[in-house]
């Protein structure tokens, strides 16, 4: 269903915008699950499902669970929830690299569900557990079925545990608390400078031609990774899939090896919700102690990343043994983790006001420029992952600052934010100087986050 939308000089009141972001996300409902984007992304993407979960919460519970059900009926027999669930019935040339490109690879692949390939191989960062107590933390408030949502958690709790013992175990073999990735499309900030360094360490050798389908998609190509960047995404698909996806050989192998900082603060905080999860329904105290342990590690892993003179927390290269030195968004990563280190909670906070960050004087909007600082060299502020602000960005930075005690920052940070998306365009990211949404139109996790704004305590009156 195609949706007619305002223009994008609209300014929506906060009940127009409402209906619309609900619109948005009903038009891509699918039927128990919901694509990310109408053209873009025709499936059903993992972390962008955890987000639009919470968004439908306000309007649909059982919906709601329904999203993380669906994703996690496709969770690999070692725990991993797979970044993509694949839609069997879009065109084969709707989306690359789609269900086709990835079967060779679940042929011979021991923990992969059957074939057709149903997934990709590859995870994304762990949202769900967060998107799950949020679900029920919103049925509480909307006095929806209680009984019921509490169903929900314990039919997921050991889907989610075993997601995160995943991430705990294959994904930090050295027990460091970081979790390690094997292509930038895990990160789910694929394009950001965070990976260039890495990447350019990848060469690529012979593989199958392919055709680039995302373009097609856009208005203007410069907005989309370029092709020496996605010629290397698509080798790294290609050799993890030589590697039958078998973590072990992927860690032996793999020229891209990476510990992400964003991804394991967010396992931090999702783990963080596993244990009220865990309360809620009662677990045993064996989890309890496993899932702490699993939270002390990661902070204490983060603090070992952290630069004093960027102010910032850095991602580490396994194969380069060294730091991966960009100004990005994922620097914040210990304050998405609830860092309880006041020395560090204060600079990144300083970094964040900074002209670097949401205090450069030419921002739209004074938000986060999702991917990177505008003074970083490679700093784009129309391209992928390189310099737009990300709606789902600033959410997760909003939400982190509200549980950390911030909740003056926090509230600039959701006054601007629905600012930013009074349009009603729902763009997946905008441009940071002008405010132009960019990408696709109707993006469903930005449309959850609207949702979930709007819903939260005071509503800005200057929108
Ligand atoms: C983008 O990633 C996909 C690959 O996974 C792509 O570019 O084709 C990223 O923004 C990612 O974070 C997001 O989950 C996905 C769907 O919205 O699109």
């Amino acid at each position: 269903m195609k949706i007619t939308h305002p223009s994008k000089e609209a300014h929506l009141d906060p009940e127009q915008l409402a209906t619309q972001a609900e619109k948005v996300l009903r038009g891509n409902d699918m039927g128990g699950w919901t694509k990310a984007a109408p053209d873009l992304y025709p499936h059903q993407w993992s972390w962008d499902s955890a987000f639009i979960a919470i968004g439908i919460a306000h309007y649909d519970t059982r919906r709601a669970a329904q999203e993380i059900r669906r994703l996690l009926d496709h969770q690999w027999k070692n725990g991993k929830v797979p970044h993509i669930v694949f839609n069997l019935d879009a065109p084969p040339e709707s989306y690359f690299p789609g269900p086709e490109h990835w079967a060779s690879a679940a042929a011979d692949v021991p923990d992969a569900p059957p074939k057709p390939a149903y997934t990709s191989g590859l995870c994304q960062p762990p949202v769900h557990a967060i998107a799950v107590r949020r679900i029920m933390e919103v049925a509480e408030r909307r006095g929806a079925d209680i009984p019921e949502a509490r169903e929900f958690l314990r039919e997921v709790y050991p889907k989610l545990f075993a997601w995160h013992r995943y991430l705990a175990t294959y994904r930090d073999p050295e027990e460091s608390g970081l979790v390690t990735i094997y292509h930038p499309w895990e990160s789910g900030t694929d394009n950001s400078p965070r990976w260039y360094a890495a990447l350019q360490r990848v060469e690529v050798g012979d593989m199958p031609e392919y055709k680039r389908l995302d373009l097609q998609h856009v208005a203007d190509p410069s907005e989309r990774p370029v092709q020496d960047i996605y010629d290397r995404f698509i080798w790294l698909v290609e050799l993890i899939k030589r590697a039958g996806c078998d973590e072990a050989t992927v860690y032996d192998t793999s020229p891209f090896l990476v510990k992400d900082v964003l991804m394991s603060a967010i396992l931090v905080r999702a783990n963080e919700a596993l244990l009220e999860i865990g309360d809620l329904i009662g677990v045993p105290d064996k989890d309890r102690a496993t899932i702490r342990h699993w939270i002390e590690r990661g902070r204490q892993g983060l603090e070992e990343c952290w630069d004093a003179d960027l102010g910032l927390c850095l991602d580490y290269d396994l194969r380069d043994k060294s730091p991966l030195k960009t100004r990005t968004i994922a620097g914040f990563a210990p304050l998405v983790a609830g860092t309880t280190n006041p020395k560090l909670r204060q600079s990144l906070l300083q970094t964040f006001d900074s002209a670097l960050f949401a205090g450069h004087k030419d921002l739209h909007w004074p938000l986060l420029p999702s991917s990177t600082s505008p003074e970083e060299s490679r700093f784009h502020p129309r391209s992928y992952w390189r310099g737009p602000v990300w709606p789902v960005m600033n959410w997760l930075l909003w939400w982190s600052l509200e549980r950390s005690g911030e909740r003056e920052r926090a509230g600039h940070l959701r006054r601007d934010g629905l600012a930013q998306l009074a349009s009603g365009n729902f763009g997946e990211y905008y441009e940071p100087f002008t405010g132009e949404p960019l990408g696709s139109d109707d993006q469903s996790w930005t449309a959850a986050v609207a949702l979930d704004w709007l819903a939260a305590e005071e509503v800005s009156e200057t929108l």
